[in-house]
């Protein structure tokens, strides 16, 4: 018999800004597939697809519960024809087979293995895979010239492809508030990024700072890394900074010499000036797609431009109108 939950279609609004969306996914296994298509398309440079299947993705993320029927998803939006195809093949065979191929392909395992190393985009992954390398011992082997950020990188490689915990980033959170108390004692920092949507893994950590006087937070950044750096050379500080965005940090010290001690982790240090702060602190807590799809809202739905610096009215004509007024020219503006 067929239940009636089975055939009631699910309803969200178009914009993944419109939508309500926690970490609890009642539809992982196609959301995975999809994401992993989204990750393949972006590192062959075609964008459009892959922000095309990742709105697909984010819609079924935002569902109640479980896709157990396509007649459900009538009607819902960013449901392409090519998304459609592979979610029919999973609730069908529980497999997508342009997944797998994706998956096993060893273009796509390259891409990945390339792309790992911090400093390294799809460009350049593509132009190493064209030279015959797709692993990091034929990288080594190559002779390539790399630059310092690839190097700590590859150096770097294992601890940063393996995920932050919160306990690290809340760790690295008392270093870093720590150097910037003491560089500058009135700015302020917060974690940003997936860590303040409440995940509990992160690839990296993401910081923002800002100081409550407005142009007390220029030059904060050098002064920071800096501090940070010095405490490397006089072994005060339990970190290490490398290229500014790679961190070594001193997990908890273990008396055995045979045990590991540091772990390289990705950090990101965002400086905005107080006046900025609201709009940086929306822009760099994610998650990515959600961003995105408040610069479209704002620019297709209300004719303004979002960034994390400011909210733009495109035209200028409407901001008289948001305050009310008569629209003036400039040159009627000599008061
Ligand atoms: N961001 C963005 N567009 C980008 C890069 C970043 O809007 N191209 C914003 C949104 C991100 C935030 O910055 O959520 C932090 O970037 P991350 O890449 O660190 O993303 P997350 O913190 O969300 O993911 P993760 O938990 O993997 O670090
Ligand atoms: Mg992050």
């Amino acid at each position: 018999a067929v239940n009636d939950s089975e055939v009631t279609p699910f309803s969200v609004p178009g914009y993944a800004c419109q939508r309500r969306c926690t970490l609890e996914n009642h539809n992982a296994v196609l959301t995975d597939a999809l994401s992993l298509l989204a990750e393949n398309a972006e590192l062959s440079d075609e964008d459009g697809r892959g922000v095309a299947f990742r709105r697909a993705a984010a819609v079924l993320k935002a569902l109640p519960s479980a896709v157990t029927n396509m007649s459900q998803l009538t009607g819902l939006p960013c449901l392409g024809g090519h998304s459609l195809r592979v979610i029919k093949d999973i609730l069908e065979n529980g497999t997508s087979s342009e997944v797998e191929s994706t998956k096993e392909s060893e273009r796509f395992k390259a891409l990945k293995v390339l792309t790992g190393i911090f400093g390294v985009g799809s460009k350049t992954a593509d132009r190493w895979i064209r030279e015959g390398i797709h692993n990091l011992q034929q990288l080594r082997d190559s002779g390539q010239t790399l630059n310092r950020a690839q190097q700590a990188g590859l150096e770097h490689y294992d601890d940063i492809k393996q995920p932050v915990s919160l306990a690290e980033a809340e760790a690295i959170r008392g270093i870093v508030g720590r150097a910037v108390a003491s560089v500058s004692p009135e700015a302020q920092i917060v974690l940003t990024g997936g860590f303040r949507r409440g995940k509990l893994t992160g690839h990296d950590v993401d910081f923002l700072i800002t100081h409550p006087e407005e142009g007390s937070e220029v030059g904060l950044m050098p002064k920071l890394v800096s501090w940070l750096e010095s405490r490397v050379s006089c072994h005060l500080q339990n970190v290490l900074l490398i290229c500014d965005v790679i961190f070594l940090y001193e997990t908890t010290a273990s008396p055995s010499t045979t045990e590991r001690r540091w772990r390289a982790v990705r950090v990101d240090l965002v400086v905005s000036p107080i006046s900025q702060f609201a709009f940086a602190l929306l822009g760099w807590t994610g998650s990515k797609l959600f961003e995105r799809e408040l610069r479209r809202w704002a620019g297709h739905e209300k004719g303004m431009s979002l960034s994390s610096h400011a909210l733009y009215d495109n035209k200028q004509e409407e901001i008289f109108a948001h305050l009310g007024l008569e629209f003036i020219p400039p040159n009627e503006r000599n008061a």
